[in-house]
């Protein structure tokens, strides 16, 4: 159930955002079934030497199976190398995550990659956990979960939901990686690999739309100059910080920034004869709150799954509660679409605005019930 659960919401969201530029990009990967998806490249940039990886079932975080990563020991190529990863066109923002079984000992880095950041364990340390260098964690046999957090203000990482290591390097990737490196025969196991990523944050675009609009000033035509200043006017307010946690996610008066969104772009579909970045403009904002949306709806599905809450077979109160405001966030998004398809921006918006607070309601993010 889990998974059909995941899989449905993974082709919504494919099917909602091919058309347009800030294409999500949501993957799981549970690593059952026969073979290793092929979202992963084990060629490896030809670093895949004196060992490998493979489907196991000598251990599992859920399911059956899992990823093995193994070495066979030093050899013709010196230490073991094994890398399986994933290359993106440009650089990526956004949330992953994946368990690691830990072995209990040194002897070997294994880790995390994503371009400079990582999490993982060292060779020579076997008693604390690294990411980007040694944290406080200690190492123990088992199940440990990594994840990491990056966007506009920065990098944050993770070890079983304790903070790590934090920066305030704005740096997108552009490849993650499962690696292992070690001269001794050894294994270790990696489950459950999740990631919701954005090629640009929604509040980056929506600056960088707004500066594009500011750009066309003046235009030659009074009226159209007047039209861009108002939609400039209610794209900052839609900016204004206290509606931002960061640049994918919105606080309790997050449903202002769709408000707002909706007058602008209303404004920008009267000009008449408007010149041609103003079609890109509108495509750009409502792409935007799409991701939030959908980055939203995204959480609530994961912290549903959390909560040990799955599709049909759930009869609890509030389990059935979460469940009934992902499907119904889930149909605002579709409705989303179809308007946003037939060039209705402004019910497009609407629709994500609701999808939004549907989502938030899922998470009991609101104290009190709030009006839409
Ligand atoms: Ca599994």
């Amino acid at each position: 159930m889990r998974k059909m659960f995941l899989i449905s919401l993974f082709l919504t969201a494919l099917t909602v955002l091919y058309a347009n530029t800030l294409m999500a990009q949501i993957y799981s990967d549970s690593f059952e079934g026969g073979t290793i998806d092929l979202f992963w490249d084990t060629a490896g940039l030809g670093t895949n030497k004196n060992g490998g990886v493979e489907l196991s079932n000598q251990q599992s975080h859920t399911g059956s199976q899992s990823l093995k990563i193994y070495s066979t020991g030093y050899g013709s190529y010196g230490n073991s190398n094994v890398l399986m990863n994933h290359h993106f066109d440009q650089a990526m923002y956004g949330d992953y995550s994946v368990w690691f079984y830990d072995p209990g000992h040194g002897g070997m880095y294994s880790y995390l990659t994503l371009e400079s950041n990582w999490i993982g364990v060292q060779d020579w340390d076997w008693v604390f956990y690294h990411a980007n260098g040694q944290t406080t964690f200690p190492r123990s046999l088992g199940w440990h979960e990594f994840k990491g957090h990056v966007d506009l203000s920065g990098t944050k990482l993770y070890i079983d939901n304790t903070l790590v290591y934090s920066d305030s390097v704005p740096v997108g990737f552009n490849n993650l990686g499962l690696y292992m490196n070690t001269n001794f025969p050894t294994e270790v196991w990696y489950d459950d690999f999740n990631m919701v990523v954005y090629p640009v944050m929604p509040r980056e675009a929506k600056e960088q739309t707004r500066d594009a609009l500011l750009g066309l000033l003046p235009t030659g035509d009074k009226k159209t100059d007047q039209r861009l200043e108002k939609a400039i006017e209610d794209l900052d307010k839609s900016l204004s910080p206290e509606l931002w946690v960061d640049g994918s996610h919105l606080t309790m008066k997050g449903e202002k920034v769709f408000k707002e969104e909706k007058k602008a772009v209303n404004e920008l579909t009267k000009i008449k004869n408007a010149p041609s970045e103003v079609s890109g403009a509108i495509d750009s904002l409502v792409a935007a709150d799409l991701s939030l949306a959908q980055t939203a709806l995204d959480e609530a599905v994961v912290w549903a799954t959390a909560l040990g809450c799955y599709a049909e077979e759930d009869t609890d109160f509030d389990c059935m509660k979460i469940l009934c405001e992902i499907s119904k966030a889930q149909g605002d998004m579709d409705k989303a679409q179809t308007e946003w398809n037939q060039g209705n921006y402004d019910k497009a918006i609407e629709h994500f605005k609701k999808a939004w607070h549907h989502a938030q309601k899922a998470m009991d993010k609101f104290p009190e019930e709030v009006p839409i």
